[in-house]
């Protein structure tokens, strides 16, 4: 079998590229671990930002995103049991983000891939990367077979977990990492949400978030210790946890979690993103702490600046912007590792901090709530930056 474009993992980042690339007339063979109903079906990002929707628009995969998605033009934050709330819109030049789930993107994603006869192999197991610096090609096992495509390019979207980062050598690869001492506890619940936008609540016992899936389905977190397991959290220890932390403005509906889940929180960069024919994308090469809602979007951003280095190359000959993908990309991760870690910061409890720390925090939300300019700040990386911001550093 052969291809122009190799994709490993069926994510988020592997079906954007591969629909990215249909569109530019590059063939691609998307390969995935695991079946479609398991990928569909982790329930994860809720926040698009505006380079998200763009693409889900020049694909002409937004209807059901535009009949669906709940668009918001702010957010809210509680400090010390009060509510204050950023108008994205008036702080960004009229931006917003939409909230429209991961598992509603995937499915649209996989049904326009079946529709167009799109090349997706799924249940392939050992998949193995070869000769990333010469004439690559992958092989893996489908049911006891084994199997290769041979290709001009091999595309990494395996996520954090995948085979694709440890193609590059060590002595190549520089890693990035902060591994912070708490989680996330997340359910899902067909409640009302408790209010109209998100609220993010930092309190003495921890950080807090409501977010949301319809007008009838809520999604909350809590952080909680690393050490601590989901049979520890009944639904009645969860919803009194939240209805604390988030306070009194907060009108938090009661009901059966159908779903529940702790995801440790980490920030992690794997430079560069590119080793001779292989790219990395997405989770793959870096991931954020979930409290500025990046993950997904950043996957987005890496698949529009590959696919649009690949239309080049095949265009013209010209291998320039496959050079410089590596740089692009990372200059606007970094700048999403940048406030995702500062959010996070600023929002949760750290078992470390002292009593100046603390007080520090509680000073930054208060210049928050007051400074229009730090509302501004705020505000432009929540709804996304521009795709191009130059190196990352500097
Ligand atoms: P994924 O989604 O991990 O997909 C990788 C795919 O590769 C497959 N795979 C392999 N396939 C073949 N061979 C192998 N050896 C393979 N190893 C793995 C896997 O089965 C999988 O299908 O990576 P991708 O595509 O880079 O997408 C990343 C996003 O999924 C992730 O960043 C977001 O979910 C992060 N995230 C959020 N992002 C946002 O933009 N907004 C949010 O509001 C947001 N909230 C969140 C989040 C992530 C969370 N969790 C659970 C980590 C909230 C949470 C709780
Ligand atoms: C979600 O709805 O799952 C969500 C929203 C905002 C975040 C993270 C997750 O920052």
């Amino acid at each position: 079998m052969r291809t122009q474009v190799a994709i490993i993992g069926a994510g988020p980042g592997g079906l954007f590229l591969a629909h990215l690339l249909r569109h530019a007339g590059i063939a691609a063979t998307v390969l995935e671990r695991r079946d479609r109903s398991y990928v569909e079906s982790r329930v994860r990002a809720g926040v698009l930002e505006q380079v998200t929707m763009d693409v889900l628009a020049e694909l002409a995969l937004d209807g059901r995103l535009r009949a669906q998605g709940l668009v918001h033009d702010g957010v809210n934050l509680v400090s010390g049991g009060k509510m204050f709330r950023i108008d994205l819109a008036a702080r960004s030049g009229g931006r917003h983000v939409v909230v429209y789930g991961q598992q509603e993107v995937m499915h649209d994603l996989f049904e326009a891939a079946a529709a167009e006869n799109m090349s997706v192999i799924f249940d392939a197991t050992d998949v193995a990367l070869h000769d990333v610096g010469g004439r690559p090609f992958v092989t893996w096992r489908k049911e006891g077979r084994e199997e290769r495509v041979d290709c001009d390019f091999i595309a990494g979207c395996d996520g954090f977990h995948g085979v694709s980062r440890n193609a590059i050598p060590e002595g190549v690869r520089k890693e990035f990492e902060r591994v912070y001492p708490f989680g996330w506890l997340g359910i899902l619940a067909d409640v009302p949400p408790a209010h109209r936008e998100l609220i993010y609540a930092n309190h003495d016992r921890g950080f807090a978030l409501a977010s949301m899936r319809s007008k009838s389905r809520s999604r909350y977190y809590v952080q909680c210790g690393l050490d601590e397991k989901v049979e520890d959290w009944p639904d009645e220890r969860f919803w009194d946890e939240v209805t604390l932390r988030l306070g009194p403005a907060a009108d938090v509906t009661r009901g059966p979690s159908f779903e529940k889940g702790i995801t440790p929180l980490r920030s992690f960069v794997a430079e560069p993103m590119r080793h001779g024919k292989l790219f990395l994308l997405g989770d793959a090469a870096h991931i954020v702490p979930p409290t500025g809602a990046k993950g997904l979007n950043l996957a987005v951003s890496d698949a529009v600046m590959l696919s649009e280095a690949l239309a080049d190359f095949y265009r013209t000959g010209n291998a320039g912007d496959l050079d410089g993908y590596s740089a692009r990309a990372l200059g606007r991760v970094w700048r999403a590792e940048r406030f995702s870690c500062w959010f996070t910061g600023l929002t949760h409890r750290f078992p470390q901090a002292d009593a100046f720390a603390r007080k520090i925090q509680v000073a930054e939300l208060a210049y928050l709530r007051q400074s229009e300019a730090l509302q501004a700040a705020f505000s432009e990386n929540y709804v996304g930056l521009p795709l191009d911001l130059g190196a990352p550093h500097g």
